[in-house]
């Protein structure tokens, strides 16, 4: 039986991953940091056939301890400070967790149990202001983020432990990813939930940012494929993963809106706090050498995902909503 431990396990990405992995027969240990209140609800269903391990990734020593107790052949680290929003206000936090934790974790890794696979969790925002139009494994970085900036240092660091100490490790540059299991503050999430809200009589209008910025979205539960195809190869490498469409957040709003028969225009407000000190404005990944090299496809498109999320908000909040009428 395969071991695999994964960091950011109550995340979207962890949770899909940790369904992934477990279908495939691993044992799947998951490493959580504390916090005041339970926060599993990405992982509920599947929260009791895991091993769960107590750490942060801005703790070597309870790094260290999760590897010597898990001995993974797998280590998937996708734990992160990730709302590009947050990192402005705390750029020293996001620089602690988001860069130097990786490095903590190749430590971890390379100190106790150095022949595990390593996936880095790499991130589109490290193409930024972009050089080139799609971007590829070969197009520069020029982030626009302390964001941005920490996954870049995240990236050469898993490149440099690969040529340093001929460790397995890879780097995916994963394009935006999004599902149901989406944080509430992410663009998509945010506009899903809203517009359940809306359709339900719960909220009037919508307080957004820029509409002109650009995104290749897809679909988490299609991405975390590609993570575990990316430690099942002879060598490890670099990859892009990303729909290779890009789509504006306008056309978001259009697509979730008109989905339940509603204009966005008659809810949408533009509020200057959440325009970004310094914006991406377009993304847009060419994953060529996945397809060749990995075999990776999507399954979900762009439309199909959104209408995915509306119905899952619809769902959620209309059950809650019920149980509000049934207890009164
Ligand atoms: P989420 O924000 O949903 O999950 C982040 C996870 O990291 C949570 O489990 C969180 O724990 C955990 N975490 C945060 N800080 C620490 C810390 N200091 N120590 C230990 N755990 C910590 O992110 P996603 O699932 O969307 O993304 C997964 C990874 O992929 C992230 O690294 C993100 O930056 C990267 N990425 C994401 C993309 C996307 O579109 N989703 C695209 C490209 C890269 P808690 O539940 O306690 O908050
Ligand atoms: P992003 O995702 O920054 O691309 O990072 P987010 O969904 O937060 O923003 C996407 C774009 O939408 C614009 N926008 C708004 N965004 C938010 N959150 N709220 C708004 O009201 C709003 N209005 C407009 C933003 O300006 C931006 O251009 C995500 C994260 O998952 C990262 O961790 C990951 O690395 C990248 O995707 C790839």
């Amino acid at each position: 039986m395969k071991k695999a431990l994964i960091t950011g396990i109550t995340g979207q990405d962890g949770s899909y991953l940790a369904e992934f992995l477990l279908e495939k027969g691993y044992k799947v240990y998951g490493l959580r940091r504390r916090t005041s209140t339970p926060n599993f609800e990405n992982i509920e269903h599947i929260k009791d056939e895991i091993e769960w391990l107590s750490g942060d990734l801005t703790d070597l020593s309870s790094l260290i301890f999760a590897v010597s107790i898990s001995q993974p052949d797998e280590v998937y680290n996708l734990a992160a400070q990730s709302f590009v929003e947050t990192s402005w206000p705390q750029p020293l936090f996001t620089g602690h967790a988001t860069a130097l934790g990786v490095t903590n974790m190749l430590e971890a890794v390379r100190i106790v149990k150095p022949d595990a696979r390593f996936y880095q969790a790499s991130s589109s925002e490290m193409f930024g202001k972009v050089v080139e139009i799609p971007q590829k494994e070969s197009t520069p970085f020029y982030p626009r983020s302390p964001y941005g900036v920490a996954k870049v240092y995240g990236h050469w660091i898993t490149v440099n432990y690969r040529e340093s100490f001929n460790m397995y490790a890879c780097s995916g540059i994963l394009f935006n990813h999004e599902s149901p299991r989406r944080g509430l503050e992410f663009v998509t999430r945010k506009v899903t939930n809203a517009v359940a809200r809306i359709k339900l009589g719960l909220q009037n209008e919508l307080r957004m940012g820029n509409l002109d910025a650009k995104r290749d979205w897809g679909f988490a539960g299609d991405y975390v494929k590609a993570m575990w195809l990316m430690l099942q190869q002879d060598q490890p490498d670099d990859f892009v993963i990303s729909t290779g469409e890009t789509h504006t957040v306008r056309e978001l709003l259009e697509v979730a809106f008109s989905y339940v028969g509603l204009n966005y225009e008659d809810y949408v407000v533009i509020d200057p706090k959440f325009f970004r000190p310094a914006e991406v404005d377009l993304l847009l990944g060419d994953c060529t050498k996945a397809k060749d090299k990995l075999g990776w496809q999507l399954d979900v498109g762009f439309e199909d995902l959104i209408h995915m999320m509306v119905d899952a908000d619809l769902d959620r909040i209309g059950k809650m909503k019920k149980q509000e009428v049934t207890t009164i």
